[in-house]
């Protein structure tokens, strides 16, 4: 009876073992990344991406594209969120489907992290290259220390073809070709193999004795000294021993053969290139703004000033990449993704030029499922509930103007 007891007691430990490895190489595919669940004030009031485009929505395993655009830093950072001072321009995709084969912010290659200065627009430019097949959710995004990772607008990228063939071939300093994909990977499997079985030897070896309760009731019966006999001293040594020496034997050897190696860089990349804005010669005032919550629209009131020479017109609010547009002003032509992009979703209650030296008040709505499908009508149950967005106002000769809006969100539910 005792027997058949420890008997199933081992079993069960090395079921156990056996699950808790199966864990860790199950590894499934996620193909959305929960942009939506991230809050409405990150994605309304950090990073404003605009003027994004995706050179291409499908490629074959290997092909390059690019993202590339601008990203406005809003003056008003929530108190919550750290400021963007150790901040990460990254892509967010489900795992390395792309490799980043390089990334600018302003001309400036930039491997590191950067500083990034609030009120400041900066240019922007990624450097995909496809590894592997399938269709995915391509964002932008910027990790912020103390933030979190900020993601911006997506859009769907098919890859064909066959991951097999993917080459990421790079040149060492020390001037020897080398495909990082396949680098030495047999090294890797040998040692991870190794250790593990290591580490199944040792606990093998304590398993072959009785265990729990046997154990138990020798340590309980004060013969705790004899569970551990002189040659289990022996091995335990032997082990203990021999896993110094094949790390020292094997450390010695990698340096022999690699004498060069340089750690991974890290650091800080200060004082960025912001884009030089002209100054605006369009002022806004927001007079108030309300979510209609039955209507999916957000309504303001705003007190345009047109101190330029020439006459304007509003023709898009963006706020958390979602584009709201007067159709009769701007067309969209870059390919944005659809679901973010509401063509004709702005609407003005007078929306005729705005000479210059004029100011009037309009009422401006943004309409469309995106408040509700992007949930970022949740920020009316924020207990600091503002919005932020960026308005572009456009003459007659195709000038563009920027002007960030900020200000209280009121909910109606009626
Ligand atoms: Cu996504």
């Amino acid at each position: 009876m005792k027997l058949i007891k420890d008997k199933v007691a081992k079993l069960s430990f090395v079921a156990l073992l056996v699950s808790v490895t199966a864990a860790m190489f199950y590894t499934p595919t996620a193909s959305a990344h929960g942009e939506k669940s991230q809050a409405a004030f990150m994605r309304m009031r950090t990073i404003h991406w605009f003027d994004l485009n995706w050179s291409k929505d499908e490629l074959t395993v290997n092909d390059t594209m690019t993202i590339s655009g601008k990203f406005h830093v809003f003056a008003g950072w929530p108190e919550t969120v750290d400021k963007p001072e150790i901040s990460f321009l990254n892509i967010g995709i489900p795992g390395p489907v792309f490799i980043r084969a390089g990334s600018w912010i302003g001309g400036q290659l930039v491997p590191r992290s950067v500083t990034l200065e609030l009120g400041e627009t900066y240019e922007f430019k990624v450097l995909l290259k496809a590894r592997r097949p399938g269709d995915w959710h391509v964002h932008t995004m910027m990790n912020v220390k103390g933030g979190g990772p900020i993601i911006g607008p997506g859009k769907w990228v098919t890859i064909s073809g066959s991951m097999a063939n993917f080459k990421n071939p790079i040149t060492t300093l020390t001037g020897e070709t080398i495909d990082l994909e396949t680098y030495n990977l047999s090294n890797t499997y040998f040692w991870h193999t190794f250790w593990y079985a290591l580490g199944i030897a040792w606990v093998a070896y304590w398993a072959r004795k009785p265990m729990f309760i046997p154990r138990i009731i020798a340590v309980d019966s004060g013969k705790a000294d004899s569970l551990i006999s002189a040659t289990d001293r022996k091995v335990a040594l032997a082990f203990a021993a021999g896993s110094i020496a094949i790390v020292a034997m094997s450390m010695s050897s990698t340096n022999e053969q690699y004498p060069v190696t340089t750690p991974l860089q890290a650091g800080l990349l200060r004082g960025m290139k912001p884009l030089e804005m002209p100054a605006p010669t369009v002022s806004v005032k927001v007079e108030d703004a309300t979510y209609r919550v039955p209507g999916r629209a957000m309504q303001m009131t705003l007190t345009v000033t047109n101190n330029g020479d020439a006459p304007i017109r509003l023709g898009e609010f963006n706020t958390a990449g979602v584009r709201f547009l007067d159709a009769a002003v701007s067309k969209d032509e870059s390919g944005y993704p659809d679901d973010l992009l509401a063509e004709e979703g702005l609407t003005v209650s007078d929306n005729s030029a705005l000479a210059p030296g004029q100011s009037r008040t309009i009422q401006v709505t943004a309409s469309d499922a995106a408040w509700e499908v992007y949930r970022l009508a949740d920020l009316i149950y924020d207990p600091d509930s503002r919005f932020a967005g960026l308005l572009f106002f456009y003459d007659d000769a195709g000038g563009r103007q920027m002007v960030m809006v900020d200000a209280p969100l009121i909910p109606s539910f009626i």
